[in-house]
């Protein structure tokens, strides 16, 4: 059944790794997932990248590597021309860091766990900076000589306020909201409690996915299959 899409509908679509899945971009809690062989509270904490920063830079450095001949797939195409039809009454919110999506030409999105491709200070307030190095070792900040780290959103770490801003200021703006979630697990907050926050604002909540996810009942439409083949059939 297609996403009946008028000229009211405000459509917010949250997507995850699954989206990318497609694109050969490992997920992190399926059969092959990254969690399934690497301990999230090594990798994507500041416990742990306290504990063991070259650790963590070698599993982030592996990840940039692994993304140079990835391309976006239909999924992410199938967003774009929506945004094309939708303009200011369409938002992407992201929780992937590989950025598929501004590669496939996506331009009212968020990154809401950042960006792999970016690096900051663990020290100071230094802006972030493009960086697609392999680091196989420990590189220091230029300015306050602590290490640097990926810009991405580790657990224990707030979301970067301009996300939250753009998702609040959207479902403000919004009559006739529609949700759409894709390729994500439904276990991470605060991500995963946006389908409350859209039906306590009264919207429709849509979910593609490959298998049902924790949050699943708190969706009006589900559609189970792989995103690249859903996704440009339900906005036909
Ligand atoms: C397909 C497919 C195909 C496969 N087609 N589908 C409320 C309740 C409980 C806990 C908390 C809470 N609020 C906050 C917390 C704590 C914590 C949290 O959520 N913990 C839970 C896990 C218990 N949250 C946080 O810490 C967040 N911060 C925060 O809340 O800050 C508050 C604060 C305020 C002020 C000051 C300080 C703090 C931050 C969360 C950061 C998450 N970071 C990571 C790593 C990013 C960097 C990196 O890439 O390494 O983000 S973890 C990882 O999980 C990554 C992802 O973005 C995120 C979500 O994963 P996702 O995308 O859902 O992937 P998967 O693998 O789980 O699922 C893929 C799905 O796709 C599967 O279902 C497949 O079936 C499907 N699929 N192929 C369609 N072809
Ligand atoms: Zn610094």
């Amino acid at each position: 059944m297609p996403i009946v899409l008028d000229d009211t509908t405000h459509l917010l679509v949250l997507t995850g790794a699954g989206i990318s899945a497609e694109s050969g971009v490992p997920t992190f809690r399926d059969a092959n997932g990254l969690w399934n062989s690497h301990r999230f509270e090594d990798l994507a904490s500041p416990e742990g990248f306290a504990a063991d920063p070259l650790l963590v830079w070698k599993f982030y450095s592996q990840r940039r590597r692994g993304l140079d001949n990835v391309k976006p797939n239909a999924a992410h195409h199938a967003l774009v021309a929506v945004e094309q039809r939708l303009g200011e009454r369409f938002l992407l919110v992201t929780q992937n860091v590989e950025g598929l999506h501004a590669a496939a030409g996506s331009r009212r999105m968020v990154e809401m766990h950042g960006n792999i491709m970016r690096t900051k200070c663990s020290g100071c307030r230094r802006t972030p900076f493009d960086d697609r190095a392999s680091h196989d070792v420990l590189p220091p900040c230029d300015e306050c000589g602590e290490p640097l780290r990926p810009d991405v959103v580790w657990f224990g770490e707030a979301i970067p306020p301009r996300a939250l801003d753009a998702i609040d200021g959207f479902l403000k703006r919004g009559t006739n909201l529609v949700f759409l979630a894709v390729g994500t697990s439904g276990v991470v907050y605060p991500a995963a409690g946006l389908v409350d926050v859209v039906r306590r604002a009264g919207g429709a909540s849509w979910l593609v996915n490959a298998e049902a996810p924790a949050n699943v009942s708190r969706f009006d439409h589900v559609e189970i299959g792989p995103a690249g083949t859903v996704l440009p059939a339900l906005f036909a």
